[in-house]
């Protein structure tokens, strides 16, 4: 697992009584593990979350090799992220670990992300806020499959698909609009988990799925809505935080492909200097050997596969 701490800045500071300090206060510190970016919505659902709250958190990157028997049984059943570590207690699916945060740090950040459930009709409007976007906004999350996923994956988009998914989404967005003609946010004046809930997708939607739908001022009240949920410092920050991951991750992934490129460079080298070294043995000793051949050279990606199974992973993606 790669490690990344968020919220920590030690400028000078290490001196071994200050990294003492530090590394107890680190221990105390929530661990969010997932993929920041470029394509897990879900972390960024938990990550805007941990912003608004003003929670600082350790972030630990979790790779292919990671998801074995252990992290099944332990962490997520499903094979999936994120998972919240809150000393030892860990907890799974983005939309229960928000709750989670937003009901444990309920007096600091951002206040009344949840209701404090005095008011039955006010928590009764929340719930259904969360269902719409559990519920409806699935088109949404289908889409960014379809366009932006599916490519990733090696599948081609439908082209059929897109078109029923897009129309969908027309619908839908339709009925946001009427919603949020009659309040502020999804569920009344107050910015609930419910609004935020929808800033992953509806960033994906919006900037490379259908460019510019929430934008275009069609849906004047969605568009007002999603300009001001997407505004937030929290969530310009997990952008910005995302950006620089994927920054450091094309940075990382040109050098794996260099480092690769090399490796198969060397072993051809190597294999044709040995293919010469075998035809030179088999003029000497062709009388002898029954069959006269030598080996194949071993394909490269075989001769680079080695026992990292995420390097071997993005070897078979390079090679
Ligand atoms: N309902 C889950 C969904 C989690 C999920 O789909 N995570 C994605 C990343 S956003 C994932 O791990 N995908 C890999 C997979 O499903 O194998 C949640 O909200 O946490």
């Amino acid at each position: 697992m790669s490690y990344k701490c968020e919220g920590f800045v030690l400028k000078g500071l290490n001196t071994p009584s200050t990294l003492k300090y530090f590394r107890k206060e680190l221990k105390m510190v929530l661990t969010l593990y997932g993929n920041s970016t470029p394509f897990s919505t879900c972390t960024q659902r938990v990550a805007v979350v941990l912003k608004e709250k003003g929670v600082q958190f350790q972030f630990k990157a979790v790779g292919i090799s990671d998801i074995n028997e252990e992290y099944l049984n332990n962490m997520q059943p499903f094979g999936q992220i994120p998972v919240l570590d809150d000393d030892g207690f860990l907890l799974s699916e983005s939309r229960a670990i928000c709750r989670y945060i937003a009901a444990k740090y309920a007096d600091q950040g951002t206040p009344d992300l949840i209701p404090d459930g005095k008011d039955l009709k006010e928590m009764a409007t929340f719930e259904r806020a969360l269902s719409v976007e559990a519920t409806q906004f699935i088109p949404v999350e289908l889409l960014t499959f379809e366009v932006i996923f599916k490519p990733v994956h090696g599948g081609t988009p439908d082209p059929e698909t897109i078109n029923r998914l897009s129309q969908q989404i027309e619908k839908k967005l339709g009925a946001y609009e009427r919603i949020l003609s009659k309040s502020k946010y999804l569920a009344g004046d107050k910015l609930t988990l419910a609004d935020l809930f929808h800033l992953p997708y509806a960033e994906k939607l919006t900037k490379d799925v259908l460019p510019g739908v929430l934008e275009s001022g069609k849906h004047p009240n969605v568009t007002r809505w999603w300009k001001e949920i997407s505004a937030r410092e929290s969530w310009q920050a997990e952008l910005d935080a995302a950006r620089e991951e994927q920054a450091d991750n094309s940075r990382a992934y040109v050098r794996v492909k260099y480092r690769a490129q090399r490796m198969r460079m060397n072993n051809l080298e190597r294999n044709t200097r040995q293919s010469g070294d075998r035809m030179n043995n088999l003029n000497h000793t062709s009388q002898n050997s029954p069959t006269g051949s030598w080996m194949l050279p071993q394909k490269p990606k075989e001769h680079l596969e080695g026992t990292d199974p995420d390097l071997n992973h993005l070897i078979t993606l390079l090679v």
